[in-house]
C-alpha cells in the first residue's frame, strides 16, 4: 500500500537516485493543498450513507429488474449485500483520496472482484453504474462551494473521479 510520498520513493528507489526536486515540488504542491484533500475526504465521509442511498435508490430506478423477483437485488439479504458493497466501495475510495494514491483501492478492494461478482452472478456493469451515480453525487458534496474559502480545487476533483473510475473499470 502506498501514498504520494511512498509512491515516489519507491520509484526513486527503483532508479537507484535520489528523489529528483520535480518529484518534491509536486509533493510540496500537494502538503501546500493538503487542507483541501482532507475537506473533500471529510465530506465524503460524513455524507457516506446519503451518497450510498441516492445511488442504490437512482440504480434500481434506472434497471428496476434488479430488484424485482429473481433480481440481483431481491430479497431484504441481496439488498443489504448491495448496499453494502457500495459502502465498502465508496470507503476505499475515501482511504485513496486520503492517501493520494489509488493503491489501497486496488490492492484491498478492486483486486479480484470482477471475478468475485462473475462466481456471485452479480451483473459488474450494474455495479459500475452504481459507482458512478456515488461518483457523481461525492463529487458535488466535496466541490460545493458553500460555507468555504474559495479555491481552485479542479486538479483534485479530477483525481477523486479517477478513483470512482478505477472502481467502474474494474468492474464493468
Ligand atoms: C464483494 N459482494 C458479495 C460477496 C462479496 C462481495 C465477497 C459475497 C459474500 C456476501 O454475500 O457477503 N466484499 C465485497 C467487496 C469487498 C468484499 C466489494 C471488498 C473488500 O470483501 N447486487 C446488485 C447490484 C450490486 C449487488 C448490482 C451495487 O443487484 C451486489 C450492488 N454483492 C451484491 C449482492 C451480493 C453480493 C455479495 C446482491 C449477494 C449475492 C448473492 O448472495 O446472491
Amino acid at each position: 500500500m502506498f501514498d504520494a510520498f511512498t509512491r515516489v520513493l519507491a520509484q526513486a528507489d527503483a532508479r537507484g537516485q535520489f528523489i529528483n526536486p520535480g518529484e518534491i515540488d509536486a509533493l510540496a504542491k500537494m502538503v501546500s493543498d493538503s487542507n483541501k484533500r482532507l475537506d473533500a475526504v471529510n465530506r465524503i465521509t460524513s455524507n457516506a450513507s446519503t451518497i450510498v442511498a441516492n445511488a442504490a435508490r437512482q440504480l434500481f430506478a434506472e434497471q428496476p429488474a434488479l430488484i424485482a423477483p429473481g433480481g440481483n437485488a431481491y430479497t431484504s439479504r441481496r439488498m443489504a449485500a448491495c448496499l453494502r458493497d457500495m459502502e465498502i466501495i465508496l470507503r476505499y475510495v475515501t482511504y485513496a483520496i486520503f492517501a493520494g494514491d489509488a493503491s489501497v483501492l486496488e490492492d484491498r478492494c478492486l483486486n479480484g472482484l470482477r471475478e468475485t461478482y462473475l462466481a456471485l452472478g452479480t451483473p459488474g456493469s450494474s455495479v459500475a453504474t452504481g459507482v458512478n451515480l456515488m461518483k457523481q453525487s461525492a463529487i458535488a458534496i466535496a466541490n460545493d462551494r458553500n460555507g468555504i474559502t474559495a479555491g481552485d480545487c479542479t486538479a483534485l476533483i479530477s483525481e477523486i473521479g479517477t478513483y470512482f473510475d478505477r472502481a467502474a473499470a474494474a468492474v464493468a
